[in-house]
């Protein structure tokens, strides 16, 4: 249910059960949770990219799976949330290399929220995003309370969870919840270039870079000021960095080796 395969420093995630349009099951969260950690720690990785198979992204949630354990009573979904989503969602934000997400098609429920996880988010123009929970009844999950509140603000934030319409992907990157949008035959050929290009970057400053723009929106510019000098001392410290500076001097291509 999860295709992973390692190339030119991208590992690429592939949700696979194209017959439900990705939808989530216990055992591709497994699998997700367990790729992500291999991204986190795995030098060789230097990019993530997560699609979906098919004509969809992700369904959210698959809706005909049920907990065992919850089969006499009403299910424990908080539970759910704890064992398989949240930690996709953490591992999506705090793995310090670029996640890109190529979102082919469909993605509604969860399957929105953990695409708007990720770092650069590159849609099909085909492609919709939906916040299905409220027609069954749930609150957006996956940080999608969070997520669509910081980028959108609250009064398309709430619109969007309350109703569950459709937005389509141009619209979403026209407000600025994802980067941009291309035509969809386009897409996998775009994500996987921008994913290379990410991955034969400097990677720990990529890094360094994206656990600073996370940080911004929770302090003071004073706070950040300090958080980016910091920062800045590890990454100048980086080979990375000394070989940006000879290569532009040189006037020849970098040659980034992670570290
Ligand atoms: C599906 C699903 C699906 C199973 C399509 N499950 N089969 C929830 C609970 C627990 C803990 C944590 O968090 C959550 C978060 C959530 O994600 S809640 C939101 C769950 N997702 C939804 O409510 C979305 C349900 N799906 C839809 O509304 C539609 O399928 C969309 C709008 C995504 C796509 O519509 P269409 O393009 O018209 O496709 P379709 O509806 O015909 O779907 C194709 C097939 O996929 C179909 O199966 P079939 O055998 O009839 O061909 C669907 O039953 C199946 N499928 N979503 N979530």
């Amino acid at each position: 249910c999860l295709a992973a395969t390692l190339d030119h420093g991208v590992l690429k995630l592939t949700l696979n059960r194209p017959e439900t349009l990705n939808a989530f099951t216990a055992e591709m969260g497994r699998s997700l949770i367990a790729a992500l950690e291999v991204a986190r720690d795995d030098d060789a990785v230097r990019a993530v990219l997560l699609t979906g198979a098919g004509r969809g992204f992700c369904a959210g949630q698959d809706l005909t799976e049920r907990d065992p354990a919850s089969r006499t009573g009403p299910p424990d979904l908080g539970e759910t949330l704890e064992r398989f989503y949240n930690p996709v969602v953490r591992l999506i934000r705090s793995i310090e290399k670029p996640v890109i997400c190529a979102v082919n098609g469909v993605a509604a429920g969860a399957g929105a929220n953990i695409a708007l996880a990720c770092d650069i988010v590159i849609a099909a123009n085909t492609a919709r995003f939906i916040q299905a929970f409220s027609k069954i009844g749930l609150i957006p999950d996956c940080g999608g309370t969070w997520t669509l509140t910081r980028m959108l603000g609250e009064a398309r934030a709430k619109a969007l969870a309350l109703t569950a319409e459709p937005l389509e992907a141009d619209t979403a990157a026209a407000w600025g919840l994802i980067w941009r949008t291309c035509p969809a035959v386009d897409l996998p050929v775009e994500a996987e270039a921008l994913a290379r290009r990410l991955a034969a970057g400097p990677t720990r400053a990529l890094g360094l870079t994206k656990r600073a723009i996370q940080a911004a929106g929770a302090q003071s510019l004073d706070a950040q000021l300090d958080l980016e000098r910091d920062l800045q001392r590890e990454a100048g410290r980086s080979a990375d960095h000394a070989e940006g500076v000879a290569a532009f001097l040189e006037k020849r291509p970098a040659q980034f080796t992670g570290r």
